[in-house]
């Protein structure tokens, strides 16, 4: 049975973390990460080398390689705000200098002029976040809760603006205008949070899909960069954050993409923005020089 010790940031006798699984030596300063697990499998064939892969006993994956010769990590941060903590803090926490750190998700879109097949660079991301607070009985008198009390709009927080530069040079030189950018919304949920109706929930966000396609240059609606580029504000310069998401749903004609349509652009995408993660200038001269995991 593993054993840990240090409750404020568990780790086992080999210096593992308790959520992710990784150690000091198994993280690159340079991370492409996404929700999904068979994406990072899927990009780790785009490796030269693997150094190291570490599946958690929680399901995360970290991938940690070369690309170009350049040492990278794929981490498969599951999905939402707080397994992006998780992936985050415990990995950050391992690497010397900086962390640059770029979502490759996939996303919906409140707009009509983005299309599914489209990568929407996140020039700024704002949460969503439900209140379960006004949708509790009220009591006699009471007025109903306003679509804004119900759910909260955060301010914007700005992704790294070098870097959302570097990658936008880099992918619009192999895709041209299908490289857009625009801001990102994090639901804190997929369905209520991001204005999907049901019928067995009374979850009032009628109105909530309008609200956030009525925000200048709204491009996408995914779950975990809103806390990424919160992180990245709060790190002391240590950890910098790029969004870039693949539009597979187009929220107003209720259009879905294809698998096969999304498995190409999974690739041709994630290999583009390896590229440009590889080639991203890091200030920080700590770097991991040699795989300590092989
Ligand atoms: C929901 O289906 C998931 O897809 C999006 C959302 O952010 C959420 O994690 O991103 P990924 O495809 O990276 O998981
Ligand atoms: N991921 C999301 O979070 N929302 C979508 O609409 C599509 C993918």
């Amino acid at each position: 049975m593993t054993t840990y010790k240090n409750a404020d940031f568990p780790v086992d006798d080999q210096g593992r973390t308790y959520h992710i699984g990784v150690k000091r030596g198994e993280v690159a300063n340079r991370v492409l990460t996404c929700g999904d697990v068979d994406r990072v499998r899927t990009l780790s064939k785009f490796l030269d080398k693997i150094y190291c892969e570490v599946l958690s006993e929680r399901g995360f994956l970290t991938v940690t390689g070369s690309f170009q010769g350049v040492p990278v990590t794929l981490l498969a941060s599951l999905m939402g705000y707080p397994n992006m903590d998780f992936a985050i803090r415990e990995t950050l926490a391992l690497v010397d200098g900086e962390m640059v750190c770029v979502r490759f998700g996939t996303c919906g879109t409140p707009s009509m002029e983005y299309n599914i097949g489209d990568l929407s660079l996140a020039t700024e991301c704002r949460g969503i976040y439900r209140n379960p607070d006004a949708f509790r009985p009220r009591k006699a008198g009471e007025k109903e809760p306003t679509s804004e009390e119900r759910y909260h709009i955060t301010l914007p927080v700005p992704g790294d603006a070098e870097l959302l530069k570097h990658l936008e040079t880099s992918l619009k030189k192999q895709f041209g205008e299908v490289i857009r950018q625009g801001v990102n919304f994090s639901g804190c949920t997929f369905y209520a949070s991001q204005g999907r109706p049901g019928p067995d929930f009374e979850d009032h966000n009628e109105d909530l899909l309008d609200r956030i396609a009525a925000v200048p240059h709204a491009a996408a609606i995914e779950m975990e960069t809103f806390h990424l580029f919160d992180l990245a504000e709060l790190s002391r310069g240590r950890l910098r954050a790029g969004g870039s998401a693949l539009i597979i749903a187009k929220r107003k004609t209720k259009a879905f993409v294809t698998p096969e349509e999304k498995k190409k652009w999974v690739d041709d995408y994630g290999k583009a923005l390896l590229q440009a993660l590889a080639t991203f200038p890091i200030a920080d001269a700590k770097l991991m020089k040699a795989p300590e995991c092989v």
